[in-house]
């Protein structure tokens, strides 16, 4: 017998054939597409290597909403929760600060042996990793520079951990038999008008040329470089600016990671992705939403989303892109975030694959905008719904809000349980 998901995918199933779009084949392509989740969401941005330090480098997490994990096997615990919500098989993001060790250990010293837990976890559960060394929430950092830093010492100290990071990625790699993503942000920036704009790019030019040194196998790892346009702290000068990253990407063979916010309000990547693809060898994304400033929002179906997914869909650019998702909201159960966020991201990707790009392109050349408008509209109430919940049910997750008891569940069962836990401790 049928299930109503079934017969409401052929139905769907048909209404797409009318254009071209075999539906069955969306979904085989959907299913090889892994987005990289970020560990980070999970603990708002705190790691376990310096509990007590501060959140710095010019982000925030605002909410106290309770359950957040304390630990590497309760983080992980709440990354398996949320991707057996999530369709797919997909890759963790994680920071150096989230290594997994009773040594006390400072982050230039870090090694892949501090990550053995992970890299254990994520073979169990058939998951990529992808990686970024720690340049903030560090005494080392505390007056806003690390790789830029105008003491020789901090920078070298820098140096040396971004160094000890892309190990620490190509053992990721080697280990998964999956690219490890490492990838560079530094938070290095002026609160006010900087009267030398030059000398903190010529050093942050040359610490990463020193970072970047060591040939390591691309098999392994890919190193990326985040720009920013301003932070907390740092409103008027970013040293790793855009245009910065984007010389020093293009010309370094770098991936150029674009994080949706860390532009001009008004500025979208979606419409960088076709530009940056004509240069560069692969592009990395962190896909966020800004709302006022880089605030970091829960990933939403809004129209950034979509165009993203569009640009990467029609410029079959899904190949070169390494997808990774930037969040952090502390005021909502962070186990969801993750699901709403990823789920999202996923379904954006699926309806662009939905949509008559091919009818949409030739209509504009042939001056037709008529019915590149119409097309366009009419495709926003297509049955992508019925594809998505089918998709869900074959890949063995809940379909539709169903998933919502599951965390419910989970929160009731295992996280709040952990703030009784804290007190007590
Ligand atoms: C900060 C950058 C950076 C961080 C993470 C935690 O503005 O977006 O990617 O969010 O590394
Ligand atoms: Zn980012």
């Amino acid at each position: 017998m049928q299930t109503s998901v079934e017969k409401s995918y052929e139905e769907a199933k048909v209404l797409y054939q009318k254009h071209g779009i075999n539906v069955d084949e969306v979904l085989e392509a959907l299913a090889k597409i892994k987005v990289s989740v970020h560990c980070w969401q999970g603990d708002d941005v705190r790691g376990f290597l310096f509990p007590d330090q501060e959140l710095t480098g010019g982000i925030s997490v605002t909410g106290n909403y309770p359950g957040k994990a304390r630990t590497p096997k309760q983080l992980q615990a709440d990354m398996e929760k949320a991707f057996s919500l999530i369709p797919g098989k997909h890759k963790v993001n994680l920071h150096a600060i989230y290594a997994d060790t009773n040594e006390k250990v400072d982050l230039d010293q870090l090694e892949p042996k501090h990550f053995q837990s992970w890299v254990d976890w994520a073979k169990e559960q058939g998951l990529g990793l992808d990686f970024n060394p720690t340049c903030f929430s560090h005494e080392k950092s505390s007056d806003g520079f690390t790789l830029s830093h105008p003491d020789p010492e901090i920078r070298q100290f820098w140096i040396d951990h971004c160094k000890a990071s892309r190990k620490i990625g190509a053992y990721f790699g080697e280990q998964l038999g999956q690219t490890c993503v490492t990838n560079v942000w530094v938070p290095d920036g002026y609160k006010d008008v900087p009267a030398d704009r030059m000398a903190p790019r010529q050093r942050l030019k040359d610490s990463l040329d020193q970072v970047f040194a060591e040939e390591i196998d691309p098999k392994y790892n890919l190193d990326a470089v985040e720009s920013k346009v301003f932070g907390l702290g740092s409103e008027a000068y970013v040293v790793g600016s855009h245009e910065f990253y984007m010389g020093y990407g293009i010309k370094n063979d770098k991936l150029i990671c674009l994080d949706a916010g860390h532009f001009h309000p008004t500025e979208v990547i979606s419409n960088k992705l076709s530009s940056l693809a004509l240069f560069t060898n692969g592009i990395l994304l962190h896909v966020s939403r800004p709302m006022r400033w880089d605030s970091d929002h829960v990933v939403v179906m809004d129209d950034e989303l979509l165009d993203i997914g569009r640009e990467l869909v029609r410029n079959k650019l899904l190949d070169t892109t390494h997808i990774g998702l930037d969040f952090f909201d502390a005021s909502i159960n962070r186990v969801a975030a993750w699901v709403i966020g990823t789920r999202n991201t996923i379904k954006a990707l699926m309806r662009a694959m939905l949509e008559p790009s091919e009818a949409l392109k030739k209509a504009e050349l042939e001056g037709d905008f008529t019915t590149r408008l119409a097309l366009t509209e009419e495709f926003k109430s297509y049955p992508f719904g019925a594809v998505w919940d089918y998709y869900c049910a074959k890949q063995g997750v809940p379909v539709r809000e169903e998933w919502l008891a599951e965390v419910k569940t989970y929160e009731k069962e295992v996280l709040l349980k952990r703030e009784t836990e804290a007190a007590v401790v």
